[in-house]
């Protein structure tokens, strides 16, 4: 079967509670009132907002997310959150490793793979991530360092049920740089190949482009060889952008 598209939002560290149930509350809508669409949608709002933001669009088909996860399912761990909390909070999916998380937080691929694992033990499905910095683009290195992180980020168990990998080259994140279609689907068919053995049903998972990504590049990102949906950040903060980017599956 033909994969379907995932258009996830990833709200970062945005939202009130106000104007995060609205925005919630109006793609909700969009969606009930388009009826069938091509594309699965999610939103990642920040943790203090998941259980609200679920309860505001229970019923609909817009899915709700987190975007980070400890690896434990509790204890003492200040400030974290586990996955059995965020499933219990009414998310279906997590983001794990992203770059912001690689970076900020000094996460390694053996810890991505143990939260991803996690997710999956809360029955969470994990989104994650890779991408490579501008200096590795420059020295050509792109699509080693992203097949070592699909690599090590992917834990035993990964089915194409569970896992979604998002490629988002750190260059390309809230710059509004993005990379050609070429190098977008360069990287994709060699994450394609790197899943091989690495997640159950690889020629069912799927592979989203993330960074930079808005309604203006959208149809071209999007349209590209294993190119399975978007993450967003910036533009997944207005709904009109964010829905016109779905749209354009
Ligand atoms: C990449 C992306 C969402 P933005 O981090 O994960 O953010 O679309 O703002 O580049």
């Amino acid at each position: 079967p033909e994969r379907r598209k995932l258009i996830a939002g990833n709200w970062k560290m945005n939202g009130l509670r106000a104007a995060g149930l609205e925005l919630a509350k109006d793609l909700a809508g969009r969606l009930d009132a388009a009826g069938s669409v091509k594309f699965d949608m999610l939103v990642c709002p920040p943790a203090t907002l998941v259980h609200s933001v679920a309860e505001a669009v229970a019923g609909t088909p817009l899915a709700v997310g987190g975007q980070d996860c400890h690896v434990a399912k509790s204890g003492a761990h200040t400030g974290d959150i586990s996955a059995a909390m965020l499933a219990d909070s009414g998310s279906t999916h997590v983001i794990v490793g992203h770059s912001e998380r690689r970076q900020n937080h000094g996460e390694d691929d053996a810890l991505v793979s143990a939260k991803a694992s996690a997710a999956h033990q809360a029955g969470l499905v994990a989104i994650v991530c890779v991408g490579e910095t501008l200096e590795q683009r420059e020295a050509g290195k792109a699509l080693d360092v992203v097949g070592t992180q699909v690599a090590g980020s992917i834990p035993a168990g990964a089915t194409a049920a569970n896992t979604v990998i998002a490629y988002e080259p750190v260059w390309a994140i809230g710059t509004g740089k993005t990379p050609t279609a070429a190098d977008v689907a360069e990287v994709h068919a060699h994450i394609r190949k790197a899943i091989d053995g690495r997640i159950e049903n690889p020629g069912q998972a799927r592979i989203l482009y993330g960074g930079s990504v808005k309604p203006s590049n959208a149809a071209e990102l999007l349209s590209v060889d294993n190119v399975d949906g978007a993450l967003v950040g910036g533009a997944s903060l207005a709904a009109d952008d964010f829905w016109g980017i779905a749209e354009t599956c």
